[in-house]
């Protein structure tokens, strides 16, 4: 009897402690939330029954969960090319398993189940679980070192597996409450707790992610040494002797890992986007957790540094093709743009977690850009085509060969399809979030959300044709009637502020306000940290109508990007927009936008699914036998730049010029 009593207080002292300390807000579970919206609920859909699908068939035929049987059975040959392939599996599983949570499917269930069996089976007696080595520790390929974690730091992905792992059993138990997954998480975790840490070796993961992976499992089991290990490994950054510092070569000094200072110390984005984004997303978690400020310091100047200055104007970041990384301040080509889709992916977590951190709208302000621009432009609208960059323009003499204009059913490094197949369905938990009675609203997707203020059940209706319309409503149902705070995001981009920062900005700033109407009559009300805050008590039924001036802006960026000069994009709303080919007569090189151009916005619902254009009348050059140049006057349509590529290969331009300033003739 004695030993129950002891177990329950250490379980609840467990639990109490992983409540002590946590993020100030907290996001609204997207389990809470059901869609009704016509831009999201149908990518969540074509995610549900395209993407994951398509991902799971193509983790079986290019041999990645043979890797898990291999293993299992010790014997054979890695059947894929690299080490981090396991995390497709994984991925992919935790997308199905946040599927799952909010679409019951009982095929799906068992199947995940099978391939859970198939996990299990590979993991190493003591919980390691790695297929590279396991298949055949003796002969193992070159990222692997010949003892475990040997390589950690440069290349083997030992811990990135293990983040991934951890993430995917986190989501499983979440949707399913089975530990099958769990398990063999925990039982991994426990080995790399045993392995790292104080008096034990030391190692910044080569590839973050283990970090956020084991917080996640840490809100689960209580168990203190998770936290303390992720904390340990981001504590672990810039303690390396080997790198030479003062190198300017990212992987000669350890910026490409974010290893060349302690995390503490950084205030730069820089090295590989992807770890970048994942680490400063662990950071935000633990400063969280544990009340660091000095942690929170260190992603507070990195924030705005990236927001200055290593950011385009879609929302993408890791600039450089060369080592897929963060450039110099203000080093943002657009004819060889990166902007991997996993990086804008780590971004969104990133700034999520910065708002429950601090509250502000300035970081939904940037998810929101990064969601519906440089971030589901990696996904064509048939939801099994991807884009593993997300390029600036495409001109038909591009030379760079990383520049895409053509999507891709699967990649051999297939990182991007599969964390889309994970973020996709989970969106609908960045709509809300909640401290005490505030209640934020982040983002504008219609539908019907389930809270609790003060123990009294509350419900929220949106309904609006977002991002295509600023007109969007909210419907009230509490229980009974209750005071509380609606705080609801008032856009920068209604707001004359295109980010929070002077490197994007728009041309002419704009006379209209938003407007909010409370059960019909037009309310004043304030604006803080850049949320609406709307008080009352309310009554079941009442109703919010907010009105976002959705107009056709011009973007011009700041002077420190030259080649930027004398060019603008196009945004409305929150969506910025790019000319195709397909609409312009074949060509979008020989474009000019001059400021005096009329943009019109016209709804196509037949169009990529439903988008609203920009038409106008525009200048473009034409060459006529090779010797004239002439100015034609031409049609000029511009569309959303997620939706671009998906009608065949051709030119794609963001920034146009407004005026030509100079031209170069052909000499050969
Ligand atoms: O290294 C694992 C993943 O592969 C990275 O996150 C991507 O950038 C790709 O390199
Ligand atoms: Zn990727």
């Amino acid at each position: 009897m004695k030993k129950i009593i002891l177990l329950i207080i250490i379980c609840s002292s467990s639990f109490l402690y992983a409540q002590q300390k946590d993020y100030a807000i907290q996001a609204l579970p997207f389990t809470q939330v059901m869609l009704s919206d016509n831009f999201w609920l149908p990518r969540i859909e074509i995610n549900r029954t395209v993407t994951i699908p398509a991902s799971f068939e193509r983790c079986q035929a290019t041999g990645r969960v043979n890797n898990f049987v291999l293993a299992a059975q010790k014997k054979g040959k890695f059947c894929t090319k690299y080490p981090f392939d396991d995390t497709d599996v994984y991925k992919t599983l935790e997308g199905a398993a946040f599927s799952l949570a909010v679409h019951p499917d009982a095929k799906l269930d068992a199947y995940i189940d099978s391939l859970i069996d198939i996990i299990a089976k590979a993991q190493e007696p003591d919980g390691y679980l790695y297929t590279a080595r396991t298949i055949d520790p003796v002969n193992v390929g070159p990222w692997l070192g010949k003892e475990r974690w040997e390589k950690e730091r440069e290349l083997s992905h030992e811990l990135y597996n293990a983040g991934h792992l951890y993430e995917a059993a986190a989501a499983h138990f979440m949707a399913t409450k089975k530990r099958n997954l769990l398990n063999v998480a925990l039982k991994n975790a426990d080995l790399v707790c045993s392995v790292f840490g104080p008096g034990k070796k030391t190692v910044a993961p080569g590839h973050e992610i283990i970090e956020m992976g084991l917080v996640k499992l840490y809100r689960i089991t209580g168990k203190q040494e998770y936290l303390a290990t992720a904390k340990f490994f981001i504590e672990a950054r810039g303690q390396y002797t080997g790198y030479d510092k003062k190198s300017t070569d990212p992987w000669k000094n350890g910026a490409y890992w974010q290893d060349r200072e302690r995390v503490v110390m950084q205030t730069e984005a820089e090295g590989h986007a992807v770890r970048a984004g994942y680490l400063y997303s662990a950071v935000a978690d633990v400063a969280a957790l544990t009340g660091d400020d000095s942690l929170l310091q260190a992603i507070d100047n990195i924030w705005n540094n990236v927001v200055s200055k290593k950011i385009y104007v879609q929302g993408g970041v890791g600039a450089l093709g060369d080592g897929e990384r963060y450039g110099a301040n203000y080093e943002l080509p657009n004819a060889s743009a990166y902007n991997e889709t996993c990086a804008a992916i780590a971004n969104v977590y990133w700034n999520q977690r910065m708002f429950l951190l601090h509250g502000n709208s300035k970081y939904i302000d940037l998810l929101e850009k990064i969601l519906y621009n440089g971030l589901i432009s990696g996904i064509g609208l048939d939801g099994k085509s991807f884009f593993y960059t997300n390029a600036m323009e495409f001109k038909n003499n591009s030379t760079y060969k990383d520049v895409e204009a053509t999507r891709s059913g699967w990649f051999e490094c297939s990182c991007c399809p599969t964390n889309l197949a994970r973020l996709i369905p989970s969106i609908p938990g960045y709509i809300f979030a909640q401290k005490d009675d505030n209640i934020y609203v982040n983002l504008f997707i219609a539908g019907s959300a389930k809270l609790t203020v003060n123990k009294v059940a509350v419900q929220i209706i949106q309904q609006n044709n977002y991002p295509w319309d600023g007109a969007l409503s909210f419907t009230i149902n509490p229980a009974k009637t209750l005071a509380f705070n609606l705080l609801v995001r008032m856009p920068g981009w209604a707001q004359n502020e295109e980010l929070a920062s002077n490197l994007y900005t728009f041309q002419n700033s704009m006379d209209q306000k938003p407007t909010i109407k409370i059960n019909g009559t037009a309310v004043s009300f304030s604006i803080n940290d850049g949320y609406a805050v709307l008080n009352k008590i309310w009554e079941k039924g009442d109703k919010v109508e907010v009105m976002l001036p959705m107009e056709t802006r011009r973007v011009v960026s700041s002077k420190n990007i030259p080649e930027n000069d004398g060019k603008v994009a196009l945004q409305r709303g929150p969506l910025l927009y790019c000319a195709e080919w397909v609409d312009n007569a074949g060509k979008v090189s020989n474009l000019i936008l001059p400021s005096s151009t009329v943009l019109v916005p016209e709804y196509n619902a037949g169009l990529l699914n439903g988008i609203t254009v920009l038409k106008g009348k525009v200048p473009a050059y034409i060459i006529e036998n090779n010797q004239q140049i002439k100015t034609v006057e031409q049609s000029f349509t511009a569309i959303p730049y997620y939706a671009w590529a998906n009608r065949g290969k051709g030119e794609m331009m963001l920034w146009l010029p407004t005026a030509i300033k100079s031209m170069e003739i052909l000499t050969k």
